[in-house]
């Protein structure tokens, strides 16, 4: 197979120019999962050598209605660059991706470091503060279609994230209501609790599956937890705003 280094450099120039590109699985269908997550990490190592600096995590597909939306039944997860942080109430340049989207999302910022296997109450014991979120995706295949292998090597779709006010890391967000609206019409209706249950049950899995490649989450990252709708599609204009039930409201702009 070519090597792993050239399919990783293929994906990060896909996401630098804004180009979709094939699936890999569809060279090779074979692609297992840990050749993927090794992809991934060759892929964000250009991002370092470019003088991106790590902001943490994100877990995906850990709600039913982003499996059903994308076709792949397994929690995924990638990694979060500096660059990839937007001001909240700000501007997004449609330009700078392929075909972006966006969903809402709830974010840990952690204070202690997390990795393997822990409870639900030493995550929470790990966290500084939570936020509610919104996170840009962006696929670099074209028609953002792709199987698991795919996906996991262009780090799960990461591309941007905005984030709200940070809450008290007590705060409940087991069951909460989510409205994300579209130039003022609603287009997902949810609650965080379509979060595997509740959020923090993502947090988990993510010291877990960090833990399982020798990493571990470091007190500074942010974790998103995942789409808690279905994401949807971005057009030059667009003005998003999520509300989030206890946690106040997340904006942008789209030119
Ligand atoms: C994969 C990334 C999934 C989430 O929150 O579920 C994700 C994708 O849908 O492109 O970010
Ligand atoms: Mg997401």
């Amino acid at each position: 197979m070519t090597n792993l280094s050239e399919l990783a450099a293929g994906l990060d120039e896909a996401a630098r120019t804004a180009t979709a590109v094939p699936q890999l699985t569809d060279t090779y269908p074979n692609l297992s999962v840990a050749d993927a997550y090794a992809i991934q990490t060759l892929s964000v190592a250009r991002r370092w050598a470019r003088g991106e600096r790590r902001a943490g995590y994100k877990m995906g597909l850990t709600s039913r209605a982003k499996m059903q939306q994308m076709g792949v039944a397994e929690v995924i997860w990638g990694r979060l660059t500096d660059a990839m942080r937007l001001e909240e109430g700000g501007e997004m340049s449609h330009a700078r991706y392929t075909h972006p989207r966006v969903e809402p999302e709830i974010a840990y910022i952690m204070r202690k470091p997390l990795s393997g296997n822990v409870s639900l109450a030493e995550a929470l014991d790990a966290v500084e503060a939570i936020a509610p979120a919104m996170e840009i995706i962006d696929s670099r295949y074209k028609n953002f279609k792709f199987a698991l292998a795919d996906v996991i090597a262009d780090n799960s779709s990461s591309s941007g994230f905005y984030l709200g006010a940070w809450a008290n890391p007590s705060t409940d967000v087991a069951n909460l209501g989510i409205v994300m609206e579209l130039n003022g019409r609603p287009v997902q209706i949810g609650s965080t609790a379509a979060i595997l249950g509740n959020p923090i049950r993502s947090l988990v899995s993510a010291a877990r599956l960090v833990g399982s490649v020798g990493e571990s989450l470091q007190p500074g990252d942010i974790v998103l937890a995942g789409g808690a709708t279905a994401a949807h599609a971005l057009s030059p204009g667009d003005f998003v705003r999520t509300s989030f039930q206890n946690l106040g409201a997340v904006s942008f702009n789209v030119t």
